[in-house]
């Protein structure tokens, strides 16, 4: 079984090289992995607000939401449970398009994504701030799957993915990073696939 694994690493590290981070090994299907039950939102009723350290708050609807530039991503993902899941392709609004509609104060340095369920996730605002980061609502082209975050999650796919927050419903800019869910619970504060920052 040990060995079953190590080989399976080692064919998997001669296929993507560098492109898996240690310690990782490739799956290809999808594992769910949600803290509690699956907290179902429709579109209809969905709703997105940006608040804290902003000049003025907003709050999306879905319609606001996807009337918004549509960003398709292709990337890796990298759970902190080991596996990685290679080619994903998501698509939704960027975060840099989004962070165009608000103006957040330059006392901010962090972001806290909130959930319908309770989760929460904290980001650097460096982090949150990046190219490929969504605020993800298709998935392969179809509508992103209940279990998976849908109507709408955040996708941060240069960090482990318990940062990629399902079933957001806000997004709060702070002047201090604070502990989510999980870093509570002692996961790392940042969660660097490439440096392996697992836990705390
Ligand atoms: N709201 C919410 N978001 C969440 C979680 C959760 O329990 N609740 N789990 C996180 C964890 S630990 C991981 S690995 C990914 C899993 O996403 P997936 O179920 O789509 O694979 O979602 C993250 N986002
Ligand atoms: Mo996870």
């Amino acid at each position: 079984m040990v060995l079953d694994i190590l080989s399976r690493r080692k064919k998997d590290r001669e296929k993507y090289g560098d492109r898996l981070p240690d310690g990782q090994k490739v799956v290809e299907d999808w594992p769910v992995l949600t803290y509690g039950g699956t907290p179902r939102a429709s579109t209809d009723d969905w709703r997105l607000r940006i608040f804290g350290l902003v000049e003025k708050e907003l709050e999306l609807d879905w319609q606001a939401l996807t009337a918004l530039p549509r960003t398709k991503v292709q990337t890796d993902i990298h759970c902190v449970t080991t596996w990685s899941k290679m080619d994903t392709n998501f698509e939704g609004v960027s975060i840099r398009d989004l962070l165009k509609q608000v103006q957040v104060k330059p006392e901010a340095k962090a972001v806290m994504a909130h959930c319908y369920g309770g989760y929460t996730a904290n980001l650097l605002l460096d982090d949150f701030n990046r190219d490929e980061n969504l605020l993800a609502y298709i998935y392969e082209g179809e509508p992103l799957a209940a279990d998976h975050g849908g109507p709408c999650r955040l996708f941060v796919p240069h960090l482990y993915f318990w940062k990629s927050a399902k079933w957001v419903n806000g997004l709060e800019f702070i002047a201090k990073d604070e502990a989510g869910f999980w870093e509570r619970y002692g996961y790392h504060m940042r969660g660097d696939p490439w440096k392996e920052e697992r836990y705390s």
